[in-house]
């Protein structure tokens, strides 16, 4: 069954601001911020805490099972810092967040990440890892890389995602 409303997947590494685009999304557009982090503590979709990374162990296919039947609905703003888990038809739009090392840094540092958590997640904003598996894992057109600097830059961001969507509701409109 078509989807009357899109799925959009907000990702991008921990500190990009994922939840904070995610949030102000779901105010404007009235979409539902699915935070998988969330989901996966709420409903147990994990095999333990791993405690080296301070951060829960996800089951993926109980992850995929917990939330099927809503995301197939559409509506869903999905927040997550991986992305090829998902089906490529459930998604409408994949928005990969970048922020520059300095600022990243700034801002995991305030996390108070460990050394070693702060340095995998530095080095791997800087390879472009989630660019990547975006980019692999739906098709081209619908990957879409936007800067997450500043509060402007996320006004832009939000303002664009907000026109994509009126767009694609006009071209599926029953
Ligand atoms: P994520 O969900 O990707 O881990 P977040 O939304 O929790 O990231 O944001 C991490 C911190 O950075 C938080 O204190 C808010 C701030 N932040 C996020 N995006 C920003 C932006 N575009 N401009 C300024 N601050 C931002």
């Amino acid at each position: 069954m078509p989807r009357s409303l899109p799925n959009i997947i907000v990702t991008g590494t921990p500190g990009v601001g994922k939840t904070t685009h995610c949030e102000v999304l779901a105010e404007r557009t009235g979409l539902k911020h699915l935070s998988i982090n969330q989901i996966v503590k709420d409903r147990e979709c994990h095999e333990g805490w791993d405690e080296e990374y301070q951060s829960w162990i996800v089951d993926e296919d109980k992850l995929l099972d917990a939330i099927e039947d809503e995301v197939k609905q559409g509506g869903n703003i999905i927040d997550w810092h991986a992305c090829d888990l998902f089906p490529k038809s459930w998604i409408d739009l994949v928005v990969v967040l970048r922020v520059d090392s300095s600022t990243l840094y700034d801002r995991l540092t305030a996390r108070k990440y460990s050394e070693k958590k702060l340095q995998e997640n530095l080095d791997s904003e800087i390879m472009e890892v989630l660019l990547q598996e975006a980019r692999d894992s739906y098709d081209e057109e619908i990957v879409v890389e936007l800067t997450s600097n500043t509060s402007d830059e996320m006004d832009s961001n939000i303002d664009r995602i907000e026109a994509w969507l009126k767009q694609w509701k006009e071209d599926n409109r029953p």
